[in-house]
């Protein structure tokens, strides 16, 4: 037994992980269902470092020293039961087993229990950065017990993106599911930042009359600023790209429905179990479901609304720089909100999540990497109880002086017929959560007059109930 390390499931994302493993000097054991990837592997990379090919699951194992550390990297369900039922049974008390796909926290919870009750450990781990981050470096999130973080981090640190001060994009995020949970939030935030991104875009075309190359320029510029981040790198690049066909702008021979995996639509099915409110991700999950609904798209399209007049030139370059403030604003109100769900979700299974720490892996590595992550990481190093970022003095003192801007720019989306939920949003939600009064008062007044689901008074203590179909009298119904 020679390997430091085993990959199984060797399709892009394990292939690239193992080669990323060989070139940081570790010896690697290989293994695939069906074989010619592994064979394909070792043929084409296996100059790049140390591999040790396997065609059988009892061969890897043997392959691994002990304890044994091994990285499954297939598709994510069924086939992950699979695989973790075969190797169970070859493994010995003390070794690792990490899931690297993209599993539900939920599914890997139930595995880490079965495993737990052998004596195995489990880390279900999150992993971004697509193909290229694996092979280069990516933001891994490890969950599972400290004691397999002691085996496997040095490991996964040697492989993961390095943040601008040079630290591992890897830390341990805790026990069992946190590692999935928080890649699944993760991807929820990835959902609302390309959201709002795109509604910037739209404004900048439609309202303000400029084309996506001339978009791209203004979003290059935007990225040598406090938006400076992959998504809006991406975002200029894919703007100044032709179609060789037609000579079209790319995103103009794009068709405009919008895919999903399913994670974003996990966060926010996981957020409303956790009643936590994440309206930026649910209206991202929204807007590419929209899209894709041609049926309803193609009922709708005579519906009357504001032509498509753009904006005079005079007014175009500053509706460009407020649209910067509003998306701006918009993006610290969707990671405001994944960080309520972070902290919900540690609280309710008792994770112990470092919410400085999840940001400093993000710095690099990962789809939302960005200059501004390391504000939220100064931000919650600082203030560990911080009860959400819009308490942050400094983002606080942002979101002040964005909202004239951002106001201007929600007023503009609805006078010209740009659907910006994303933007509009945010700003509701900044309004719902500022304001010292909310209509939830009648909500809560309506229910107790069909549903006698009581309520309490703003001026007094306990719980009432309003006898809206006799007297009107009031009773109070939490005493005897
Ligand atoms: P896929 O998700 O396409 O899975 C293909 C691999 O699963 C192959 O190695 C295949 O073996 C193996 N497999 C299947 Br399918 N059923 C199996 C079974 N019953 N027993 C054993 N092996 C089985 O590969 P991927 O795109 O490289 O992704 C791997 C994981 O990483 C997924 O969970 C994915 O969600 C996650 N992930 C992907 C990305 C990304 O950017 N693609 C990013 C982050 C995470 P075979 O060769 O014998 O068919």
């Amino acid at each position: 037994a020679s390997a430091q390390i085993g990959v199984t499931g060797l399709a892009v994302m394990g292939r690239n992980l193992a080669r990323n493993f060989a070139r940081g000097g570790c010896t690697v054991a290989l293994h695939n269902r069906t074989e010619a990837r592994t064979r394909e592997l070792v043929e084409e990379f296996g100059d790049e470092g140390d591999f040790v090919p396997t065609t059988s699951a009892r061969e890897f194992v043997a392959a691994l020293r002990r304890p044994r550390c091994l990285v499954v990297m297939v598709k994510a369900g069924g086939p992950t039961d699979a695989v973790l039922e075969e190797f169970a049974g070859l493994l010995e008390p003390g070794d690792v087993i990490v899931d690297g796909g993209n599993a539900h926290f939920a599914d890997t919870r139930r595995r880490e229990a079965a495993l737990r009750e052998r004596g195995i450990h489990f880390a279900g781990t999150g992993i971004s950065g697509g193909e290229e981050g694996a092979l280069l470096g990516p933001s891994i999130m490890p969950g599972g017990s400290a004691e397999a973080y002691e085996v496997l981090g040095p490991l996964l640190e040697r492989i993961a993106a390095r943040a601008p001060d040079g630290a591992p994009c890897a830390a341990h995020i805790g026990p069992d599911g946190a590692g999935h949970f928080v890649k699944m939030v993760h991807n929820g935030i990835e959902y609302a930042d390309m959201q709002l991104i795109a509604e910037a875009y739209d404004l900048l075309r439609k309202v303000a009359g400029r084309r996506p190359a001339e978009i791209a320029e203004i979003f290059r510029g935007w990225n040598r600023g406090r938006l400076d981040s992959y998504l809006i790198e991406i975002t200029a690049q894919v703007l100044t790209h032709t179609d060789a066909d037609t000579g079209l702008p790319f995103v103009d021979v794009v068709a405009d429905r919008a895919e999903q995996k399913g994670t974003g639509r996990w966060t926010v099915q996981t957020a409303l179990d956790l009643g936590v409110p994440v309206p930026g991700i649910a209206q991202a999950v929204f807007a590419r479901s929209q899209s894709g609904h041609t049926g309803l798209r193609q009922a709708a399209a005579a519906l009357p609304g504001p032509g498509a007049e753009p904006l005079p030139e005079a007014e175009a370059d500053r509706f460009a720089e407020q649209v910067e403030q509003a998306l701006y604003a918009s993006k610290v109100i969707s990671y405001a909100q994944g960080w309520d769900m972070i902290r919900a979700g540690s609280e309710e299974f008792g994770w112990g999540i470092d919410l400085s720490r999840v940001a400093a892996i993000w710095r690099a590595g990962c789809i939302i990497r960005a200059a501004f992550l390391d504000r939220i990481r100064a931000s919650f190093a600082e203030r560990p109880g911080l009860p959400t970022l819009l308490a942050d003095p400094e983002f606080a003192r942002e979101l002040g002086g964005a909202q004239g801007a951002w106001r201007r720019i929600a007023a503009a989306s609805a006078r010209h017929g740009v659907p910006t939920p994303g933007i509009s949003g945010a700003l509701a939600y900044y309004d719902g959560l500022r304001a010292e009064h909310l209509p939830a008062a009648l909500t809560q007044a309506q229910r107790d007059y069909f549903g006698a689901h009581t309520y309490r008074r703003r001026d007094r203590e306990g719980t009432f109930h309003t006898r809206w179909g006799g007297d009107r009298a009031e009773v109070r119904t939490d005493q005897g």
